[in-house]
């Protein structure tokens, strides 16, 4: 049986990876970790353990103290905080990965770590970008990605590291709120439209990005880490794609449950990130080595975000 350890389990991805994780390996067998103290986290997310990735030592100890055989580290800061801060950021983004590809490659643990669509930059292919297309991304949080790539598929192929990671794209999900991402708006969306039926836009009305509803992201994460790993040819992270929609689809598909609602654009900084990002991406590489087949197309998505929503925002 497996011990796994989840690194930043309060965070967009963490909150329902865990659940899932839990739900296949038992409780007992998912310690949750955040930055956060228990006192501020939910009463689910227990047996829990607050933890600064950045503090080697404490996170070696723990490992071995709880006998760990896997890690999900999905601790980070995304790609418009990310903006705010550069250098902190580039230090939780890197030298955290860096903290757990290191201590897996002395204890042989098996590691998830999330990539994202950020690897790709302006001068990549916009439609379909694929596995192997030019990585120059222009925001330090893609920059970071791209590095933790790298680096995963070097503890790979060097000291045998069995580390796997998938490009996220935006992720939207209505148990935990994104923190501070370009693709955010995709979310918040989904909460104005409800309470106001109203909502203004950060990025312009065509601006077309690539998308996942956040059961997908989670079943791609659980069957990657289940695949046979002779069958994996991708270490660095892997394309996957669901949904490619821009705010002006969303808004239409979101009218069709709520009539009356409007939407307004007021672009700022985060469209110029989103400018960088392609449209959408090449899969194949998921789709052979490991089976990946996304279920939500947008309007199965945007009726069931608001079939969970509606019983909390009634
Ligand atoms: C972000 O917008 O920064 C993230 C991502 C696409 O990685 N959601």
């Amino acid at each position: 049986m497996s011990k796994i350890l989840i690194i930043g389990a309060c965070g967009q991805i963490g909150t329902e990876l865990c659940a899932a994780l839990r739900k296949v390996n038992g409780a007992e067998n998912v310690l949750a970790s955040d930055v956060k103290l228990l006192n501020d986290t939910p009463f689910t997310i227990r047996p829990y353990v607050q933890l600064n990735v950045l503090d080697r030592h404490t996170l070696h100890t723990l490992i071995l103290k709880e006998k760990i055989t896997q890690v999900y580290h999905l601790a980070a800061t995304l790609s418009a905080t990310a903006e705010k801060h550069p250098l902190k950021s580039w230090d939780l983004n890197m030298q955290g990965l860096l903290n757990v590809l290191d201590i897996a490659k002395t204890d042989g643990l098996k590691v998830f770590w999330p990539s994202s669509i950020a690897v790709f930059g302006a001068n990549g292919p916009k439609a379909f970008s694929p596995q192997h297309a030019i990585t120059e991304p222009s925001t330090v949080y893609g920059i970071s990605k791209v590095a933790g790539e790298l680096w995963s598929k070097y503890y790979h192929d060097l000291y045998g590291v069995d580390v796997r990671s998938i490009r996220y794209p935006g992720l939207i999900s209505h148990s935990a709120p994104p923190g501070g991402g370009t693709t955010d708006y995709a979310v918040d969306i989904f909460y104005q439209a409800l309470r106001f039926r109203q909502y203004t836009c950060f990025l312009k009305p065509h601006t077309t990005l690539p998308m996942m509803y956040m059961e997908d992201a989670v079943r791609a994460t659980l069957q990657l880490m289940d695949a046979p790993a002779e069958r994996l040819t991708v270490r660095t992270g892997y394309n996957i794609h669901a949904l490619s929609f821009a705010p002006e689809q969303l808004a239409q598909e979101i009218g069709k449950h709520l009539p009356t609602f409007k939407m307004y654009y007021q672009p700022d900084a985060r469209q110029l990130i989103a400018e960088s990002w392609p449209a959408s991406v090449d899969d194949r590489y998921a789709r052979n080595d490991w089976g990946w087949q996304p279920q939500y197309d947008l309007s199965a998505m945007v009726t069931d975000m608001f079939k969970n929503l509606k019983q909390e925002i009634p």
